[in-house]
């Protein structure tokens, strides 16, 4: 036990072993069985106290040395194996460059981006030019501009997201609109006294609960037409024309009475629900029709807010859903499906 001539004994067998050692697995097992914790050589030098007091100084120091040897020697040997096995691996895992490359998937155009497309086109070729308005809009366009001032209950219709950073007085504050219809006064007011055929989309903001039919953020698509002599049959009209172009002669649309403050006469346009065929289901609430636009003739008021006289004047205005109108197109059982990022939902159109 604890003998010179054992020391020099390990020190050979492990040399040899560690010669023996070509892979990095054997290398791990050699510094184990010799230097681990459990190891020869520290084993051995734990023995030095049991030793004789004068043989002590010298036997510690030569397990010191043997140990310092080992580690270079292992360290030496580690290199060389990693460098054989990097070898090795050029070797056997060339890349063949002559080899046809993975096919890369490209994306492509989100449903709300192709709708708005087809939209526009469909717009355009009745002579509508889009307009673009902003997303964080005045109080006052958003509202009191199309005939909502403060105390006007519809503003319930309307449940609105607020912007921190608020300007002066009331009708300053700043909000996330909730509708396309401020673009109407935009329009106007930017325009006059010219007339007026414009297309405005956007994205809307409504801090309400979400439904299979109902996002809080979904797209709009506003319509403004202002002239002379413009009736509410160049509006069903237009919306008839629509309807056609968007789902194809065979699909009902119908338009009922309904109303906004900034519309006088008011409709709602209906489209029959192809989700179940007109029996009922969640999304059309049972009815067999799913409500996808608001229009109606542009209320006096709001004709004057945007500097049109109108006793001259007259026009009318449309603010389609482009979601839901997509739902009844593409059968979209529900519009959560829009953003959610499902790619499988992604790629079918
Ligand atoms: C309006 O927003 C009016 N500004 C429309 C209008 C414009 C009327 C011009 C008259 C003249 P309404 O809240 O009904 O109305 O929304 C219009 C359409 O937007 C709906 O028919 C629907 O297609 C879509 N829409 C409304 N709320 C949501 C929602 N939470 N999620 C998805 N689509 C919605």
């Amino acid at each position: 036990m604890g003998s010179f001539d054992e020391l020099e004994q390990i020190r050979e067998q492990a040399l040899v072993d560690l010669t023996g050692a070509s892979t990095t697995a054997a290398l791990e097992a050699w510094e184990d069985r010799y230097l681990g914790r459990k190891g020869e050589i520290t084993l051995r030098a734990r023995t030095v106290g049991q030793l004789p007091q004068e043989n002590r100084p010298a036997f510690g120091q030569r397990v010191n040395e043997i140990k310092r040897l080992l580690v270079q020697a292992y360290e030496a040997r580690a290199e060389e194996i990693s460098h054989a096995e990097l070898e090795t691996r050029l070797a056997t895992e060339a890349i063949d460059v002559t080899l046809p490359g993975r096919p890369v998937t490209p994306g492509h155009l989100h449903l709300t981006t192709q709708a708005l497309r087809e939209l526009y086109a469909i717009f355009g070729k009745m002579g509508f030019e889009v307009y673009e308005a902003p997303d964080v809009e005045l109080e006052a366009y958003n509202f009191d501009l199309l005939n909502i001032p403060e105390y006007h209950p519809a503003r319930d219709m309307w449940d609105t997201f607020w912007v921190k950073e608020t300007g002066e007085g009331p009708s300053n504050r700043r909000l996330l609109r909730t509708h396309t219809s401020p673009g109407q006064i935009r329009a106007m007011r930017e325009r006059c006294p010219e007339p007026i055929r414009v297309i405005l989309p956007g994205k809307c903001y409504r801090y309400e609960q979400i439904t299979v039919r109902a996002e809080h953020q979904f797209y709009q698509l506003e319509g403004l037409a202002v002239g002379r002599g413009i009736t509410m049959t160049d509006l069903i009209g237009t919306i008839a024309q629509f309807a056609r172009m968007f789902y194809g002669p065979d699909r009902t649309v119908r338009v009922r009475g309904s109303y906004f403050p900034f519309t006088e006469p008011s409709v709602e346009v209906d489209t029959e629900c192809i989700l179940c065929g007109g029996k009922g289901c969640p999304v059309c609430k049972y009815t067999g029709w799913l409500e996808v636009a608001g229009a109606g003739m542009v209320h006096p008021v709001v004709l004057e807010n945007g500097g049109y006289d109108p006793e001259t004047w007259s026009g009318f205005a449309f603010g389609f859903g482009v979601e839901r109108p997509s739902m009844m197109k593409y059968n979209v059982q529900d519009i959560r499906w829009f953003y959610g990022n499902d790619l499988r939902f992604l790629r079918r159109f």
